[in-house]
């Protein structure tokens, strides 16, 4: 239960991104040393947000395996007396523990979602604290992502079976801010249609006294207020309503109120988009209009930031949807930052959100990873504790993101083994996990290649089949009739499964420049254009195919290896966002004559 920091008549925030101190702690020496409690000796700046990883020049810093501490002093506002105090991290890749001056407050595991502590009793209004974070990328059988730390003769190497640089640090913002003691903890909305009617169903809980009470005030965007409600949860109506739609970010805006007699307390307001979502045979439906997913699969990764979010990437992203006509995109493998998650409701932009469950597949080897020889599913490797900390991630994500109207399908991992009884096991009581946190929005994992049509034991919990595949590419390379053959078979199987099927990752590495006038010339722009034209025949022909969503919007950093170039080149994009041939082809295609 969580409200993301927000600046209102009765909350304030201090942002505390900029340059902190840092250093490596390979040995883990931090602890016993008491680092928390001292200047830390022969620091860096680091900027947050970043992943550290490309800021320093240094081999060290980039492959650094353990923890990392960072640290800086804030000045507590003297206006914030006798107020609550709370300290919020938006992530930190991928566990931290964090210290106010000397004393230990939180630790959080996940890298990707956000955590806060109430800090009243450890900081003083009107004077500076410390604040100190150790944050640790060590992967683990036992963390999502999973990996695997080898020691060697030369010493400490992170395995995974992720095709992502594992990057890390304090990726998003750091805020300090203040509520009265008597606050607003959580809202849920979840919204319907009644006709032209929209229905604005919502339940606030509220950490005060049973002398507070709590009203809501609905305004719609250009600021008219549309409706009011008395007490924690309740319906409005919102007659002809303005839906949320693709292509039509429409957002009101409920204004929660808690007070105490006359004396407001608290206000906080929730952004709304109303809109429905539902499975329907072979059919995605957004307000009971078949929808058509365009778009890719992304990553947060940018030169020198790394994974750390960025604004202007983040508008310059979203321009280039815009310019390409995707209407979507998968937030692959992991929950983005809540600044991306919102842009995508303002805009109209349709989002699969997913946790950061990648990498469950010890099959996945291939050359492109550096760990083979495990067994995915074992007491010894991804068991009952990883499970547990799976559901966890699962919860996170969905408590995060369950009021966004652009999140429309929750993907609960990307290409885990799914083939096996054990992975049947481990991943039926999840899809209950995510069903339970979220009753309203469809369900689906994303299925691999090594789990083709016929053999996954995984998909039948799912609401949504979202399917990688890459003939054409890693198999059949080079051969695009075959590889369409090859593919339109496997996709009619899959077809008569009476499910939608999103393709939710389709590509070929493309080295920006490489040409050929012949056909079938892998690596070169002209084959990625083949390549997408093959597989977007394959889709027309088969109508439970309800979207298509490109293997990268841009080339991305990974670990490195004879299959990688540079990194992942499947991107449309460049890694600086320069449109390689089949942008251009993707364009036409999803934009047509506008
Ligand atoms: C996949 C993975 C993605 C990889 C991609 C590739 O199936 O989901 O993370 O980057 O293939 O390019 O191999």
């Amino acid at each position: 239960m969580m409200l993301r920091p927000q600046d209102t008549s009765t909350r304030e925030r201090k942002n505390l991104n900029g340059l902190w101190q840092f250093v490596l702690d390979p040995d883990r020496r931090g602890r016993a040393a008491g680092w928390q409690s001292a200047a830390l000796v022969a620091a860096r700046g680091m900027p947050v947000p970043a992943s550290y990883n490309d800021v320093a020049a240094d081999a060290a810093v980039r492959d650094h395996v353990g923890p990392v501490w960072y640290q800086r002093t804030v000045w507590v506002p003297a206006g914030w007396a006798g107020r609550r105090i709370v300290l919020h991290l938006e992530s930190a890749t991928h566990r931290a523990t964090v210290w106010v001056n000397d004393a230990e407050v939180v630790s959080h595991e996940g890298g990707y979602t956000p955590f806060e502590v109430d800090v009243t009793d450890h900081v003083t209004p009107g004077r500076q604290s410390r604040i100190t974070v150790e944050v640790d990328n060590t992967l683990t059988f036992q963390t999502i992502p999973p990996g695997l730390v080898e020691e060697t003769d030369h010493g400490k190497r992170q395995r995974y079976w992720h095709d992502f640089f594992n990057y890390a640090g304090l990726h998003r913002s750091v805020w300090l801010y203040s509520t009265d003691p008597a606050h607003l903890s959580d809202v849920t909305v979840v919204t319907d249609l009644d006709g032209t009617d929209g229905v604005i169903h919502y339940d606030v809980t509220a950490e005060a006294g049973p002398d507070t009470r709590v009203t809501v005030v609905l305004h719609d965007a250009e600021g008219n207020q549309v409706a009011t409600g008395e007490g924690a949860d309740g319906t409005l109506t919102v007659p002809q309503v303005h839906r949320w739609a693709p292509g039509d970010g429409y957002l009101y805006d409920l204004e929660l109120l808690l007070w105490r007699g006359e004396d407001l307390l608290d206000s906080y307001h929730q952004s709304v988009g109303v809109r429905t979502v539902r499975v329907d045979g072979i059919r995605f439906l957004i307000n009971d209009e078949p929808f058509y997913f365009t778009g890719f699969g992304k990553h947060e990764d940018v030169p020198v930031i790394g994974k750390g979010h960025n604004d202007a990437y983040l508008v310059h992203d979203f321009e280039l949807l815009d310019w390409i006509g995707a209407n979507s995109f998968r937030t692959s493998h992991y929950p983005y930052s809540e600044d991306v998650i919102d842009y995508a409701d303002r805009h109209g932009i349709v989002l699969i959100d997913e946790t950061a469950a990648v990498g469950l597949n010890m099959g996945l080897g291939g050359g492109i990873f550096g760990a083979q020889g495990y067994t995915t599913f074992s007491p010894e490797t991804a068991n009952e504790v990883t499970q547990q900390v799976h559901a966890q991630a699962i919860r996170e994500l969905i408590a995060r993101d369950k009021n966004h109207p652009s999140v429309v399908l929750w993907s609960i991992a990307n290409e885990p083994e799914s083939e096996t009884e054990a992975a049947e096991h481990y991943f039926r009581p999840l899809f209950d996990v995510a069903r339970e946190a979220d009753p309203t929005r469809p369900v689906g994992f994303v299925n691999v290649m090594l789990a083709p049509y016929g053999t996954c034991r995984v998909s039948q919990f799912a609401d949504v089949l979202m399917l990688n595949r890459y003939y054409g590419w890693y198999v059949q390379t080079g051969d695009l009739d075959a590889a369409e053959a090859a593919w339109e078979a496997e996709l009619r199987g899959w077809a008569g499964e009476n499910k939608p099927i999103i393709i939710t990752e389709y590509g070929a590495d493309t080295y920006p420049g490489l040409h050929s006038v012949v056909a079938n010339s892998p690596w070169t722009e002209e084959y990625q254009v083949e390549y997408l034209d093959m597989n977007h025949r394959v889709f027309d022909r088969i109508d439970a195919v309800v979207g298509e969503q490109v293997w990268n919007f841009a080339d991305f950093t990974t670990s490195s290896g004879i299959m990688r170039v540079g990194g992942n080149r499947k991107g449309v994009f460049t890694r600086d966002r320069q449109p390689k041939a089949a942008a251009h082809a993707l364009r036409r295609r999803w934009r047509g004559g506008r």
